[in-house]
């Protein structure tokens, strides 16, 4: 295992250096050939392994491919390769200018091809030279991995709404390519802030670039109810009508809500809705006088203080609420899971706290859907293939882990969201405007250098499904918010979750990093500029 791992590593770094040595070759040749016309900007292809996440295995060499204004986009006469064919038509179109059109017939250009090989679900092979680029996968998603890596290997440019001057060369090799892990995600709390449908698009589409696969959606906390619920309607009108600092709230009705899940899936996302229970109730008890215990609604809340509100466990009428609400919500999920929260359950009795997990993960599996979990499901009985998502820091008690670890021996599937590392609310440094730091101070090296494969003591690697990145919306309450946050660090749990652990190397990652500037850049994403990282300067 350990010999495997030192030698595909020593193959790798191989790899790396007989692609500069090509890439250095290649640039001199096409010095001598330059028939006098200067190209319009260095004509230097971006070298095969500068992509974030960073590929499983690269082999760079022979010619680079030229996109031009004769490239088709050839696909398989299958609905579901002609849709990834013209998303990366759509993603080309604007800064190449060219029509690139979608198309089942000729020979060379860009092919997305089906075909049998490993490559897993999710993973594919990426082959350019000099006639053309070919992305090989098993299934759709593989295709649309693959051109995501492909967007990284053009320019940066190409990433623009208007007409750029190119050339459009992809460097010649292969790179074979499949994640670590299956649960690569990334969650926004829409209850402390609300963000729109197209909010959350343009988070959704900057989280494919990276191969990002969850988009779990914090739908309900005490500040807001998000999601309508005909059967409980106040639930979103009164209980969605405000947000942290008093603002206006709102929530997605259910053909919003559709309307992401359908975008998501065109991104190859799945959408994971949670309803945080039995803390973090307030928006819903306020709406609904008869779920509290003394039938007295609480006024709605606009603070930012956790652990204040619990539904009432030993009330029928809660469990009623919970299986309309699980009920309706697995119908608009064509997803798997469905997140019930559990964390910060300070107002709730451990034995009420037992109890209700008791009552409710059955509803989840009663309309068809797994249960997911903040790890404090661990101190009560997970249901069968339950996952836990940690968010416990170095601080956090032996017994704690030790807790989530006998829970992960027992079956439990563990997603590793640690707050101390990648929390992407934290604050970068003291000086960061935006976020907080309860869990410390999170510097860009910090979120990305740990192992996912041995972070938790007790936990067989085997339970690891994989990371997950968090972004409570307490002090965001915009899309810049949301992005300045995420970039960088979004990357880097991008590369935990995709990149085997044998490439995973700071040195080498902060160089990549810094070459995703230009990118981020040319999509308007505004990122913190951190000086851990070798950002290329104007
Ligand atoms: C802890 S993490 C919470 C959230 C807060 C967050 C702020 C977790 C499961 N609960 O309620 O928004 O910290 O960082």
């Amino acid at each position: 295992m350990r010999v495997g791992r030192v030698r595909q590593d020593r193959q790798v770094r191989q790899h790396h250096r007989t692609f500069r040595l090509l890439g250095s070759l290649l640039l001199a040749a096409m010095g001598a050939s330059a028939t006098g016309a200067a190209p319009a900007q260095a004509a230097s292809p971006v070298p095969l392994d500068r992509v974030v996440p960073v590929p499983a295995s690269v082999d760079p060499g022979g010619s680079p491919y030229r996109i031009t204004r004769d490239t088709r986009i050839r696909v398989d006469d299958s609905r579901e390769t002609r849709r990834v064919g013209e998303y990366l038509a759509h993603i080309l179109r604007p800064s190449t200018g060219y029509r690139l059109p979608v198309t089942a017939h000729g020979a060379g250009g860009i092919r997305l091809r089906l075909a049998k090989g490993p490559f897993g679900v999710e993973g594919y092979r990426l082959d350019s030279g000099r006639k053309g680029v070919t992305i090989t996968a098993a299934g759709a998603a593989g295709l649309f991995h693959g051109v995501q890596t492909l967007r990284q290997l053009l320019p940066a440019a190409v990433e623009k709404d208007s007409v750029q001057p190119g050339p459009w060369l992809v460097a010649g090799g292969t790179i074979q390519d499949t994640p670590r892990y299956g649960w690569r995600g990334a969650m926004l709390d829409v209850s402390r802030h609300f963000f729109t449908v197209d909010q959350v698009k343009r988070y959704i589409d900057q989280l494919a670039l990276y191969k990002i696969n969850k988009l779990h959606l914090h739908l309900s906390d005490d500040q807001g109810w998000r999601i309508a619920i005909d059967s409980w309607p106040r639930l979103a009108t009164y209980g969605g009508s405000t947000q942290v600092g008093g603002g206006p709230g709102g929530y997605y009705t259910k053909a919003d809500y559709k309307e992401i899940v359908r975008y998501a899936s065109s991104r190859f996302l799945e959408v994971v809705p949670e309803i945080d229970m039995p803390g973090h109730t307030n928006a819903a008890l306020a709406s609904y006088a008869e779920l509290n215990c003394d039938g007295v609604a609480p006024p709605l809340y606009t603070g930012t203080e956790v652990g204040f509100s619990s539904l009432c466990v030993g009330k029928d009428i809660t469990y009623d609420f919970v299986d309309d609400v699980i009920r309706e919500l697995a119908a608009l999920t064509p997803g798997k899971y469905l997140h019930i929260g559990g964390d910060e359950a300070h107002s709730t009795s451990h034995e009420d706290y037992v109890k209700f997990m008791d009552r409710v993960q059955p509803l989840v599996a009663k309309y068809g859907k797994t249960v997911v979990g903040w790890h404090q499901l661990t101190g009560a009985t997970p249901a069968t293939g339950a996952l836990a998502q940690y968010w416990g820091l170095d601080g956090t008690s032996a017994e704690e882990k030790a807790q989530v670890a006998k829970a992960a021996q027992n079956g439990t599937g563990i997603v590793l969201s640690p707050a101390d590392r990648i929390y992407l609310d934290m604050k970068y440094t003291a000086d960061t405007p935006l976020g907080l730091d309860w869990a410390g101070l999170v510097e860009v090296k910090r979120s990305y250098d740990w192992d996912p494969g041995d972070y938790l003591p007790g936990v067989p690697s085997s339970a690891i499904r994989g990371v997950e990145a968090p972004m409570w919306t307490e002090t965001i309450t915009k899309s810049a918010d949301i992005e300045y946050m995420a970039f960088p660090r979004l990357a880097g749990v991008a590369e935990l979750g995709w990149s085997p652990a044998s490439t995973h190397d700071w040195e080498g990652y902060k160089v990549r990093l810094a070459a995703q500037a230009e990118r981020w850049e040319a999509l308007g994403i505004g990122f913190y500029r951190s000086p851990q990282v070798p950002w290329p300067t104007a």
